[in-house]
């Protein structure tokens, strides 16, 4: 059967040595995001991106993360920003209004500003399914966001996905 998973390749990173990127992080269910976070940072620093060219924050909890994200960019001009988050179910239906929003807002900030933004946000049933999400059975969804964050900004850029010139 094919595999569901289409998830950005970790072995063939873009080179990001000119990128700056911003990661933006939740505190709530912080052993999920600090660790979304770790392996986010790990996979930019493998591509080359310099230590000092990623600019982090910390941000209450996940439906704050496009106000964070649109402080990044108004601090210098960014190549992508990274937002990490996990919003776990709960008793009522307070999580899903979050995980709307914050897709939403990631969304349009992404639209409106030019400048990717990566939905890093995991919205899961339970504390395990975040677990399987953070190097488990199903990857680690940090390193995938950074992956994403770096071919974005590549294709922002105009560098591997630039246009051919054809015609005249
Ligand atoms: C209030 C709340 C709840 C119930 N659950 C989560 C969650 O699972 N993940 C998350 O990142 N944040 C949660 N929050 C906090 C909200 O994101 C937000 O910080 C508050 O509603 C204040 O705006």
């Amino acid at each position: 059967m094919a595999s569901r998973d289409a998830s950005p390749s970790l072995n063939n990173l873009p080179d990001g040595s000119s990128f700056k990127i911003g990661i933006v992080t939740s505190q709530w269910n912080a052993d999920i995001t600090q660790e979304l976070l770790k392996g986010a940072r790990e996979t930019l620093l493998a591509a080359g991106v310099k230590e000092s060219n990623i600019e982090m924050m910390s941000v209450p909890g996940s439906f704050e993360l496009p106000w964070g994200a649109r402080q990044m960019m108004k601090a210098d001009k960014k190549d992508a920003v990274i937002c990490l988050g996990c919003v776990i179910q709960g008793e009522t239906r307070h999580d899903e209004y979050i995980a709307i929003a914050v897709a939403n807002g990631i969304m349009q900030l992404g639209i409106v500003s030019g400048i990717p933004v990566i939905f890093g946000v995991l919205t899961t049933n339970t504390l395990e399914q975040a677990q399987d999400r953070i190097g488990g059975q199903h990857g680690h969804k940090g390193m995938e966001a950074a992956a994403t964050a770096l071919q974005m900004a590549s294709l922002k850029n105009g560098e591997p996905g630039k246009r051919k010139k054809i015609g005249f």
